[in-house]
């Protein structure tokens, strides 16, 4: 399996995604900001608007890290990351692992590109509708989905941290704590290893 990868992005989710799967894969870089250097063939059919990260198992090519993560969480079942198809909680588990791309990334957009939000027209809400459901999200905790951390703690934990090192996370006890919690997972903390040693 080929990660194709670039510290400082979003590819560093898929890194802790892949670190908390426990399975082995390759990390290949791809320089993003520099399209005329040399890439791996496999990239441009595994991401077909050129973004990492992007992901080839065989001959399944795609990209996204949500869509990445959905899928590494049901090929590795053993490693419990997401629940199981009948599983009540999947539901659950389906809505925040779309949360990011669908609702926090374009809420942090507009507000920070000074668009002029519209809860109700908006799919994402607003800023502070972001917020508020995120802050519901992990309260009591630990995790989005109870007792167990998931899939989808990978996907809402980076962006915690991210709004956090951004200064883009108003002041928010339960999402400051969620994100510490985050930090706190040997995964996490092995990724960002990886992450420091660079391409
Ligand atoms: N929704 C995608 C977004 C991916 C994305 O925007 N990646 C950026 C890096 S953080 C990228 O590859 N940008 C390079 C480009 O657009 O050419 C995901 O979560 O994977």
């Amino acid at each position: 399996m080929k990660l194709f990868w670039q510290p400082q992005t979003r590819a560093f989710r898929m890194v802790w995604m892949l670190e908390e799967a426990g399975v082995d894969y390759e990390r290949v870089p791809i320089d993003i900001r520099d399209p005329a250097k040399p890439r791996d063939p496999e990239f441009a059919l595994a991401s077909p608007m050129g973004k990492v990260p992007a992901l080839a198992d065989g001959e399944a090519r795609f990209a996204d890290s949500a869509a990445i993560a959905l899928y590494i969480a049901d090929r590795y079942p053993k490693a419990g990351l997401a629940p199981a198809i009948d599983d009540p909680k999947r539901g659950l588990y389906l809505w925040w692992m779309i949360f990011t791309p669908g609702v926090i990334e374009p809420a942090i957009n507009e507000k920070f590109s000074g668009g002029t939000p519209n809860r109700f027209r908006s799919g994402w809400g607003d800023f502070d509708l972001m917020i508020e459901s995120f802050a519901k999200g992990v309260t009591p905790g630990p995790w989005l989905l109870g007792e167990k951390f998931s899939a989808a703690d990978v996907m809402i934990g980076s962006s915690a941290i991210f709004m956090k090192d951004f200064g883009m996370l108003p002041a928010n006890k339960a999402i400051e704590a969620y994100g510490e919690r985050c930090l706190q997972r040997p995964a996490y903390q092995r990724a960002l290893e990886i992450e420091n040693k660079g391409a």
